[in-house]
């Protein structure tokens, strides 16, 4: 074992159905969970549902339903999706759970005893949508004079008593953090916004609410429940056994890395270690944000009719291929836009014609010349040793470009072996070589089967069902297929499966 690695998804609000971008952010941090099981960690993979404060509260009344089975209800359906997704979660968390009930009040008496919480009152905005509070400075006047959040959500004025953290006595010791460490906050681009939002200087946070009860009670305060994001944030102690430090999970903590979108980038990298570090606990070592998808440029919005129900996408484009595209149409930092277009080039010229046909034209080569059966090597030409040394340097390049959440430079790094091993094919031409130099042509297909083998190896947390069945197609054990596997040589002779092809070309159904 190389060590432990723990990761999590941000836990989704209960208060809609679950969408692509749910599912973007879950199926990224699959990837990178597979990958470290793949490279011999010791993985806690978490995901889960976010079940309190005004915005589920509200759901639940307007679908006419008691909030608890509400919640049920969505939880479960994001949880559907996970595993639809082919999400290898290890836990799925539920902030309505009694472990993480216990676990928030303990957090909560932590930072309390630390001299950290004070009662107030708060008076100020609030945007539901958001679960957050703003200045005022922050909010833009709409053309019909109402005020809004600066991700457009509506805004509300709120008065009542409140707790409050001491978030500006965190100021110092926060931007420390991020300096000892410049890969805290991935990418470089967000961590420069996040510096300036916290060297602006920090006002104290208020951290409960007394206008509705749909929430954690405060200990020793029932008229207030803990404002939503202290729950929540919490959920990733919660599920390592906190507050009970001799659990067998509390070895995961402090996390490797909170996968968030953009939009909850502050809570995670200000707020989540500031909660933290008052209340005497470590903190996580990385917060990686991403950016955002529209769909066919434009902003996924209920009114315009345009969300995408990913379980939808994956009937339409199979699971893998939604999976590689998401992780291979847009750097993770970055934007994008997902697009029929887009999605049917990508399957069609990436997966179907580069490695689905290199796949089927080498493997039905060896099943019609060399009996079915894997040939041994032979001696090894330049063109052989190159290619070779290209697929070979895969595994080092992938755990450099995944350790830095490049997923989309990481599929790149491997369809430059693809292209490479396509242009060898047809220079090698093997099936011309059946009849002149028999010997040869079996040194480069076991060349292929070689360099295949490592490609789908690499590819397994991108595609684990299509790279599984291109394994056994290569006859690779099933307890053979991680990466430390690869340094031994697959069995000269043995006997391959009928060739099979993995990726389906789309095809436009008939109008
Ligand atoms: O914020 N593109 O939950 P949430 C990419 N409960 N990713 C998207 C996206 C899009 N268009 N839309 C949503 C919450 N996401 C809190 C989190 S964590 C302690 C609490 C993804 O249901 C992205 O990961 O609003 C974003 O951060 C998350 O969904 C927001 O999910």
């Amino acid at each position: 074992m190389n060590g432990c690695y723990y990761i999590t998804t941000p836990i989704y609000y209960v208060n809609g159905a679950p969408h692509i971008g749910h599912a973007y952010t879950s199926i990224a941090a699959d990837v990178m969970a597979r990958w470290k099981r793949l490279d011999g960690f010791d993985v806690f993979f978490l995901t889960g549902t976010d079940e309190h404060g005004q915005k589920v509260e509200k759901a639940a009344a307007e679908a006419g339903m008691d909030p608890q089975a509400f919640t049920d209800k969505v939880s479960a359906d994001f949880r559907d999706m996970a595993v639809k997704m082919g999400v290898s979660f290890d836990d799925y968390i539920r902030t309505t759970e009694d472990r993480h009930k216990v676990s928030c009040a303990e957090l909560w008496q932590r930072i309390d005893a630390s001299g950290n919480i004070y009662l107030g009152h708060y008076e100020g905005w609030y945007a539901v949508r958001d679960e957050a509070f703003y200045d005022e400075d922050e909010l833009t006047t709409r053309p019909d004079g109402s005020k809004a959040a600066p991700s457009g959500a509506p805004v509300e004025w709120v008065r009542e008593p409140s707790y409050f953290f001491r978030l500006s006595a965190w100021q110092d010791t926060l931007l420390k953090l991020y300096e000892d460490d410049p890969d805290f906050i991935l990418p470089a681009g967000r961590r420069n916004e996040v510096l300036s939002f916290v060297r602006g200087g920090l006002r104290d946070l208020s951290i409960s609410r007394t206008s509705f009860r749909w929430g954690i009670p405060v200990p020793g305060a029932p008229d207030h429940v803990m404002y939503v994001w202290l729950d929540a944030l919490n959920n990733y102690v919660t599920a390592c056994g906190f507050p009970d430090e001799t659990a067998s999970r509390w070895r995961y903590w402090p996390a490797d890395a909170h996968f968030v979108g953009k939009d909850i980038l502050r809570f995670h990298a200000v707020y989540w270690p500031a909660f933290l570090m008052a209340a005497g606990l470590p903190v996580p070592r990385r917060i990686s944000s991403h950016g955002w998808w529209t769909v066919e440029g434009e902003k996924m919005s209920k009114s315009l009719g345009n969300v995408i129900e990913p379980r939808q996408l994956v009937a339409t484009y199979g699971l893998d291929q939604v999976r590689y595209f998401l992780l291979r149409e847009k750097p993770f930092g970055g934007d994008g836009t997902m697009s029929h277009q887009a999605l049917v080039t990508r399957i069609n010229v990436e997966l179907a014609n580069d490695l689905g046909n290199l796949a089927q034209r080498s493997l039905s080569l060896i099943a019609r010349n060399c009996d079915g059966r894997l040939p041994g090597r032979g001696p090894v030409s330049d063109a052989d040793a190159d290619l070779t040394r290209m697929a070979e340097a895969l595994p080092g390049a992938l755990r450099e470009r995944l350790a830095r959440q490049v997923f989309h430079e990481a599929l790149e790094d491997v369809w430059k072996v693809v292209r490479a091993a396509n242009a060898y094919i047809d220079h090698q031409a093997p099936w011309a070589l059946r009849r002149t130099d028999p010997v040869r042509m079996a040194a480069v297909l076991r060349v292929l089967a070689d360099v295949l083998r490592v490609i789908a190896t690499v590819l397994q947390p991108f595609m684990p069902e299509s790279m599984g069945r291109m394994l056994d197609q290569l006859g690779v054990a099933n307890n053979a297929r991680q990466l430390a596997d690869l340094a031994a040589p697959l069995a000269d002779g043995s006997v391959l499966p009928a060739p099979q092809g993995v990726f389906p070309r789309y095809v436009e159904p008939a109008a």
